[in-house]
This record gives C-alpha cells, sequence and structure tokens, in this order.
C-alpha cells in the first residue's frame, strides 16, 4: 500500500469512528487514536527519516494535509455532538412561561407581635420611647426596688421561678421601671413603655400561661396626675378596642404604686350592656396601673417631693383574647396554623 493509499484508509475508518462517537469523552479516544503521539499518523511521521531525502518533503507535506483533515473532520463531530446535547438539555428543561407561578406560601407577623406593634406604634406617636430589660433578673430588680422586700406577702402575687436565690425569670415588665429610672440618675422625665415575655409558675389554663407577655408603661414627670394616667389608658382602649370604648378604674392593691386600680373596658360584644363574655358585667378587665410609689421613686433615685408617675402594666395574650374572641389562652403557643393563618 502506497502512502496515499495508507492515509485514505486511515482516513475512512476515522470517519467511521467519529460517526460512532456520541458524547465528548468517545471523541477524546478517538483523537487520542488518530492525532496523538501513538497514532498511526504519528508512527508514519517517524519513519520519515527511513526515506530517500528528496521524498521527503512530499511526503511530509502528505502527513501534515491528513493531519489537519483530520482535526477538522473531529472538529465537525464536535460540534454535531455539542450542539445535539445542548438541543436536549433545553427540550427537557423547556420553561413553560405560560403556565401559572407556583403558589408560594409566605408568613405573616404572629398576632402577638401585631398587637405589641400596635401598642408601640400608639405610644411613639405620644412621644413615648420603647425599652427593653432582661428576661433573667434579679430578685433586687424584680421585687425589692418595687418595694417588695423579701418577706413581703405580695410576693405570693407572683408565684415565680428562681435561678438561685437571687437570680429569677422576671414575672412582669415592671423591673424595667426600675432599671430605667436609675439610668437617668434620677434627673430626667421619663416617658416609656416595654414590650417583653414575663414568666410565672402559674398552672396552665385556658386564662393563665407560665410564660406570657406584658406591656409596661411608665411617665415620671414634675406635674404628673391620675388624669394623666386616665387619658392615656382610655387611648389605649380606643385603639384597640374601638372609638366608643369607655374604661372605668377600680381601686386595686400593688406595692409599687399608690394608688393602685384595675382597669377594666367596656365589652365589646355587647357595648357594655352585659352578656355571657364579660358575666354579665358590662365590663373586662385589661390591665393593673396607679400612682408610682413613693419608695420606688426613691429606690430608684428620684425625689418623690419634686417628681410624680403613673404606671401600667398590661397582657397582652389577654388584650389579643378579648380583641378577637380567643377563648384559651394555649391557642397562641401551639403554632397550629390555622389559627395563625386567622391574623
Ligand atoms: C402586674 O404584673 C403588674 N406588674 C402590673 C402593673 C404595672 C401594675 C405597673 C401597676 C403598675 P398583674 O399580676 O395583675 O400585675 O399582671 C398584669 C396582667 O398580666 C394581668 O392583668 C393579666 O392580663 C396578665 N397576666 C397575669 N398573669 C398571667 C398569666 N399567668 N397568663 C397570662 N396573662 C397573665
Amino acid at each position: 500500500m502506497n502512502v496515499h493509499e495508507q492515509l485514505d484508509a486511515l482516513e475512512s475508518t476515522l470517519k467511521k469512528a467519529l460517526k460512532n462517537a456520541n458524547t465528548k469523552a468517545d471523541l477524546q479516544d478517538v483523537k487520542a487514536k488518530y492525532l496523538g503521539k501513538k497514532a498511526e499518523l504519528s508512527t508514519m511521521m517517524r519513519h520519515m527519516k527511513d526515506l530517500p531525502a528528496e521524498e521527503r518533503p512530499a511526503f511530509g507535506q502528505k502527513i501534515n494535509q491528513a493531519k489537519q483533515r483530520f482535526a477538522a473532520l473531529i472538529e465537525t463531530r464536535r460540534h454535531e455532538i455539542e450542539t445535539a446535547s445542548l438541543n436536549a438539555r433545553l427540550k427537557e428543561e423547556r420553561v413553560d412561561v405560560t403556565l401559572p407561578a407556583p403558589n408560594y406560601r409566605t408568613g405573616r407577623v404572629h398576632v402577638m407581635n401585631q398587637i405589641v406593634e400596635s401598642i408601640e406604634d400608639l405610644f411613639i406617636g405620644m412621644g413615648y420611647l420603647v425599652k427593653e430589660g432582661p428576661e433573667i433578673e434579679s430578685d433586687l430588680m424584680n421585687f425589692e426596688k418595687l418595694n417588695l422586700p423579701k418577706d413581703h406577702p405580695a410576693r405570693d402575687m407572683q408565684d415565680t421561678f428562681y435561678i438561685s436565690d437571687d437570680t429569677l425569670l422576671r414575672t412582669h415588665t415592671s423591673p424595667v421601671q426600675i432599671r430605667t429610672m436609675l439610668d437617668y440618675g434620677g434627673k430626667k422625665p421619663v416617658k416609656i413603655i416595654c414590650p417583653g415575655k414575663v414568666y410565672r409558675r402559674d398552672d396552665d389554663d385556658a386564662t393563665h400561661s407560665h410564660q406570657f407577655m406584658q406591656i409596661e408603661g411608665l411617665v415620671v414627670d414634675t406635674n404628673t396626675t391620675m388624669s394623666d394616667l386616665k387619658g392615656t389608658l382610655l387611648e389605649v382602649a380606643k385603639a384597640m378596642f374601638g372609638e366608643d370604648r369607655k374604661i372605668r378604674l377600680r381601686p386595686s392593691y400593688f406595692p409599687f404604686t399608690e394608688p393602685s386600680v384595675e382597669v377594666d373596658v367596656t365589652c365589646s360584644n355587647c357595648d357594655g350592656v352585659g352578656c355571657s363574655v364579660c358575666k354579665q358585667t358590662g365590663y373586662i378587665e385589661i390591665l393593673g396601673a396607679g400612682m408610682v410609689h413613693n419608695n420606688v421613686l426613691k429606690a430608684s433615685g428620684y425625689d418623690p417631693e419634686q417628681y410624680q408617675g403613673f404606671a401600667f402594666g398590661m397582657g397582652v395574650e389577654r388584650i389579643a383574647m378579648l380583641k378577637y374572641g380567643i377563648e384559651d389562652i394555649r391557642h397562641f403557643y401551639t403554632n397550629d396554623l390555622r389559627f395563625n393563618k386567622q391574623f
């Protein structure tokens, strides 16, 4: 077989091999076999030295031309394989933009936070600052500085989770009153609210939870009166339960306020006429409040001769229960989507 025939034969086996190559890996193998170091073309090239000098240029040229043709054939096949695989992918991953979009479920703000945020908005609008305090609190802040010394019987009103003799889970948000007044150094007027979680060793039932939320309010200034407290609480009642609500203050007892009151709002179910929701009284209790006790002002560095204050503390779950007619406080914590989705 002369060189010419030899190269033709090689080219036709290459063409067959390319026909059978369907992937890039197949193509690599074919390329190595026909153009690599061990390829027949390379072997022929190595034998060129055995030819007479005058035949070598023509022989070399033929081999090189063959090399170029082989490379071009391989390149054409590569292009075909790539195009075929791209087309297959496009077919497989085709997106029908006219299909309706999937219905993604988005979350929403929990009803507890909705209530807290709306009360925060209301008070920020009245010039209050929003403060926070620690949930792990000292006995000093949670009780003693609030006029509740160690053996005070009123400590029983708030059954406490103690961590050590002097550390506890706060039973109310009132220690934030003390922290803020101490922070202000007994000099500046105070106007704050403080939302947060509190903890009590209460047995869980429809209206009690061992962990619940309160929003505390405190105003201290040189000309603060009970009627300021009443006006402020009326605004809260209207914002939460509607413009027509009326409020009523009943005498009560808290060691940290004097006088102390419990605040009722006219029942939104019967408009104050009397129904099963308000136990025929026409009113529903929403919070505790009062004028800050002189001992509390003194313990926090404020001179009671110069400053007076009012304070209040409301249970957020109870407000939400009244607002939305929820019969069991445990719904707020079981994370049942059927409940959460309603708000
Ligand atoms: C207090 O906690 C006082 N610190 C409130 C206060 C602040 C009075 C400032 C005066 C001045 P009381 O223990 O009543 O008060 O709790 C306040 C509110 O928290 C109650 O009206 C009720 O709405 C809610 N609450 C009390 N215990 C629970 C409980 N176990 N589960 C859910 N809510 C509760």
